[in-house]
């Protein structure tokens, strides 16, 4: 954290960037460090190279963002946040930077890529720009908390999710007290449905089935829905909780049509299952217990073949 923090410093200007299929926690803590940079009047940029999700739009600095590689901006320091690679972040190999820095907390990240933190302890990116913010003095704006507080709620599911620990509970009061809009959040980031969405939840549970005795419970979203519901792909990411929730459901897989022959996979576990090692055996990645991958196949095949991986993890019934 400390070699972190001492690059962000010593930077000739710093563009701060997020994952792809950005989510809270991707962008919280991209915006969260933008505007802690900003405000200590260094030269800081934010970028996210792909659509920002309606319910994220709240996110202040979030019209600020810079959406394309192209017209680079004159910084010589990345900081990468939430994932472990340029690609990862839609920026291309080649990228006219002379320092990259890695703030990062999901288990399959090494931790070689740049001056790299990696820490699958915490929960969230978020919280660990709170930590740098706090070793580096920084004064946390409420501008700042309510980005730092979407990472948190939003990788921890709301705060249902097993990674929430009584440290999560202690920032988020924390970031609360520092003036975060707490209501804004929860409203936008979780309750919010458009009817799109909501046709889609009704048209993917009617793709719910399950494998190995009730212990996988698997929803397929073809392509058709997303025409038929005027949604996006990424929307139907959270769409897994519903197989998670599924009682007996020790693995829960979200299974969605990308194209004709590319299969976006999410995984979800409960208890003592590896699912990263998976989401890696197919060029993905994620934590023990949530992790992802694309599979360059039809959605049946993808099934099929990933089956063959899961059981092979799946403890015996
Ligand atoms: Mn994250």
């Amino acid at each position: 954290m400390e070699k972190v923090l001492k690059k962000i410093l010593q930077a000739k200007g710093v563009l701060v960037v997020g994952h792809i299929s950005p989510d809270g926690d991707s962008l919280g803590s991209t915006l969260g460090l933008f505007h802690l940079l900003r405000q200590q009047g260094l030269v800081a940029y934010a970028m996210c190279l792909d659509k920002v999700p309606n319910k994220y739009l709240y996110l202040p600095g979030s019209d600020e963002l810079l959406t394309s590689s192209e017209n680079f901006p004159d910084v010589n320091t990345i900081v990468l946040l939430d994932c472990g690679d340029l690609q990862r972040a839609g920026l291309p190999a080649n990228i006219p930077v002379d320092f990259i820095v890695n703030i990062d907390h999901h288990s399959s990240n090494s931790g070689c890529f740049g001056t790299a933190w990696v820490d699958s302890a915490f929960a969230a990116v978020g919280q660990q720009i709170l930590r740098l913010a706090e070793l580096a003095r920084w004064e946390i704006s409420p501008t700042v908390a309510t980005c730092l507080y979407t990472s948190l709620a939003t990788d921890t599911g709301f705060f249902r999710h097993s990674n929430t620990t009584p440290v999560v509970f202690r920032d988020a009061a924390l970031l609360m007290e520092l003036g975060a809009s707490t209501q804004t959040v929860v409203e936008n980031a979780a309750e919010r449905k458009s009817l799109g969405e909501l046709c889609l939840i009704q048209q993917a549970l009617a793709n719910l089935t399950q494998e190995c005795d009730g212990r996988v419970t698997i929803i397929e979203v073809p392509r058709s829905v997303y025409a038929a519901c005027g949604v996006d792909l990424d929307e139907a990411e959270g769409m897994i909780e519903y197989a998670k929730a599924v009682p007996g459901t020790v693995l829960a897989v979200l299974l969605r049509e990308v194209s004709a022959h590319v299969t976006r996979v999410s995984l979800r576990a409960r208890g003592d299952l590896d699912v990263s090692k998976v989401a890696v055996s197919f060029g993905g990645g994620g934590h023990k217990l949530a992790a992802g991958c694309t599979i360059n196949a039809p959605l049946p095949d993808a099934r099929r073949a990933l089956l063959d991986q899961l059981i092979k993890v799946l403890p015996h019934a």
